[in-house]
């Protein structure tokens, strides 16, 4: 994903792991396919492509796995070049890479229930200073058009910055006020693999994400896996800066969170 370059909505690079994201996901799922939409956005509207594949796609009990695959189209907490976009290594590829892992697994060892794998576009346009609906667009649009009519599942897991070294998965607020059940069956699936030490016991911050338009509008109870620390951002310092590249990813947090993620799945 990195290495087609940032994924800037509108850009070549875009368009280009949009295609790689979704013949991935048809290799692996029993159905895959691009959502198409259109979001208002500040300057005026933004394509929305949003990734879908499906495991038992007529299976009625279903969980959905969740990430946004594009890249912020500027680095804005850098110093230097902060009209550039950043590799998003860590902030658009560590969950679409550990899902394409899963989805890997999943082909291999086939789920009892239903699975659904959304990559949502157009996460990362927003502003911390403007209104939450300026972020998260492609999970905004999915909330409000459902690729499958009366779709359900019973909860969801979105996976948000998930490669840093020394992670803290603390509870993200949001998470714990609407899906409270499903964090304790994730945290402790952590803890049973030995990864208490990342997914910490401790309630963090409210943050917007993916999963709270997806807690509010599709009425889908969702927790959100997401890096939050005590740096000034409190996402790590890497984040929205030209930091945030495969240096800065580590394959032992990606394989925490992908065995967290899988035996949640296969034990649903
Ligand atoms: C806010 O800064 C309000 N939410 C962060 C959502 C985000 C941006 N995730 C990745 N990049
Ligand atoms: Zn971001």
């Amino acid at each position: 994903q990195v290495s087609f370059g940032p994924r800037v909505p509108g850009t070549d690079a875009h368009k280009q792991c949009a295609d790689y994201l979704v013949s991935s996901l048809r290799s692996y799922c029993d159905t895959a396919f691009i959502q198409v939409g259109e979001m208002p956005s500040k300057n005026g509207s933004v394509a929305i492509n949003n990734v879908i594949g499906s495991f038992n796609p007529e299976a009625t009990k279903r969980v959905l796995l969740m990430a946004h695959w594009d890249t912020r189209p500027q680095a804005d907490e850098d110093p230097s070049r902060p009209t550039e976009p950043a590799d998003g290594a860590n902030d658009g590829a560590s969950g679409v890479g550990v899902l394409l892992e899963t989805a890997r697994q999943l082909q291999q060892q086939r789920p009892d229930e239903g699975v659904d794998i959304l990559f949502f576009d157009a996460e990362d346009m927003g502003d911390r200073q403007g209104k939450p609906e300026t972020w998260c667009l492609g999970s905004q649009y999915w909330a409000k058009n459902k690729h499958k009519e009366n779709y359900v599942a019973r909860f969801g897991i979105l996976l948000d910055m998930v490669a840093p070294e020394n992670p803290t998965f603390a509870i993200e607020g949001y998470s714990w006020q609407y899906a409270q059940p499903y964090v304790k069956k994730v945290w402790k699936a952590a803890n049973d693999l030995g990864y208490g030490d990342i997914f910490v016991n401790n309630l963090g911050s409210s943050l917007i994400d993916d999963h709270v338009f997806i807690n509010q509008i599709a009425g889908i109870p969702s927790l959100d896996i997401i890096h939050y620390d005590n740096s000034s951002s409190g996402f790590g310092e890497f984040w929205h800066t030209h930091d945030d590249n495969m240096e800065s990813i580590s394959k032992i947090t990606l394989k925490a969170v992908g065995e967290t993620v899988f035996k949640v799945v296969k034990e649903f």
